[in-house]
């Protein structure tokens, strides 16, 4: 007869900068000021790129679009983190992954304007297409790990998703599925709060959601997603044990949906201004911009020609989009199926 504890479990917390710019030197993960830069440049140019789809989808020249505003460390740090070979599952909010991993911004425009070629990765970019169904992607990247790691080739996937996706059967399959196999896939949980009116704390009632990998047996660490150097550290570290086989992690990054849900959405009908204020004064790029400025690696000058130099990139970008040649409406018949099938064959006809 016994009764004991065969268990002790807790979970990690990681920051590495605080809200004013300050970092503990000893947690600082390795990084050159020229990587320091890139990875402001990246966020800069992230940010930009998101106020403008949100205003071209304001004068109609896209549909509904989804903001990450606020969620730039979180992407970009994390995304900086993986290799070229390694596989990236983005979810319709991961833009700053997708133009941190060299997606060309003109694509992501294609998709959110209604054209769904937009969504192929150019040839040698391993990132699969953005994902509209709230954490379908998380099985499907735990699959592509097990795969690579049947094939022995050292390759990770790194799979993107909210705080409400973590409720869903899908993150439950994907991360056990991954747990029992060792697949090197590391799931990325931006917990911005909201699953659209939905508040975190009406979502789980567990303290952390990095606490649901403890179930499954899995590395895990809950980040200040909003501390860039805090995300690239945690998900280097996750990336380098999924490669040399110490298996998968889950990485919660606690950060906040600044914008609306959507473009269709209202979101001061369900959550109070004074919220909204407290988590810009905690705003990634600006904590970034006050260690950097006391760094020395930036300065008023520097800081002007990153915005202009992201505009201009952002603004070619948009030319490209709406210089995209309109599609062959007979595609819509002859994408789905290797060959089509005979109603398919019938409705062309009478298309044409
Ligand atoms: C399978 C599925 N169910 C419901 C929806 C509707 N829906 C779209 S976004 C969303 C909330 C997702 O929240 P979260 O996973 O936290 O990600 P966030 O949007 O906050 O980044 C829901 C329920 C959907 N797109 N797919």
């Amino acid at each position: 007869m016994a009764r004991k504890v065969v268990q002790n479990f807790n979970v990690e917390y990681l920051q590495v900068m605080d809200k004013n710019g300050y970092v503990d030197e000893k947690l600082m993960p390795k990084l050159s000021g020229k990587q320091i830069k890139e990875l402001y440049e990246l966020m800069i140019l992230a940010r930009t790129f998101d106020d403008k789809a949100f205003s071209l989808q304001r004068q109609g020249r896209i549909g509904t679009y989804l903001q990450f505003k606020g969620q730039e460390a979180s992407q970009v740090g994390s995304a900086y983190a993986l290799e070229e070979q390694d596989w990236l599952f983005p979810m319709y909010r991961s833009s700053a992954a997708l133009i941190t991993r060299k997606q060309p911004m003109h694509m992501i425009l294609q998709y959110y304007g209604g054209d769904e070629r937009g969504l192929k990765a150019p040839p040698n970019l391993n990132n699969f297409p953005i994902i509209l169904c709230v954490g379908t992607q998380i099985p499907i990247a735990a699959g592509c790990a097990w795969a690579s790691k049947l094939k022995n080739e050292k390759v990770v996937s790194m799979v993107y998703f909210g705080d409400g996706a973590s409720s869903k059967a899908d993150f439950h399959e994907g991360l056990n599925f991954a747990g029992v196999y060792n697949a090197p896939c590391i799931f990325m949980c931006e917990n911005n709060q909201y699953a659209i009116s939905v508040p975190r704390k009406k979502q789980t009632a567990a303290q952390t959601i990095a606490q649901k990998a403890i179930a499954y047996n899995m590395n895990k660490i809950q980040v200040d997603g909003n501390d860039v150097f805090a995300v690239y550290k945690a998900t280097k570290e996750a990336v380098a044990n999924a490669r040399a086989g110490k298996g998968p992690a889950l990485i919660e990054a606690l950060t906040y949906r600044v914008a609306d849900h959507s473009t269709s959405d209202d979101a001061k009908r369900y959550r109070p201004d004074d919220e909204v204020k407290s988590w810009l004064k905690k705003d990634p790029i600006l904590r970034l911009e006050k260690y950097m400025r006391a760094k020395k690696l930036l300065d008023d000058s520097y800081k002007k020609q990153a915005a202009q130099k992201a505009k201009e990139k952002v603004e070619k970008e948009v030319e490209a989009y709406e210089n995209i040649e309109e599609p062959d409406p007979e595609d819509i018949f002859k994408y789905t199926f290797k060959e089509m099938t005979p109603e398919l064959k019938e409705q062309l006809e009478e298309l044409k």
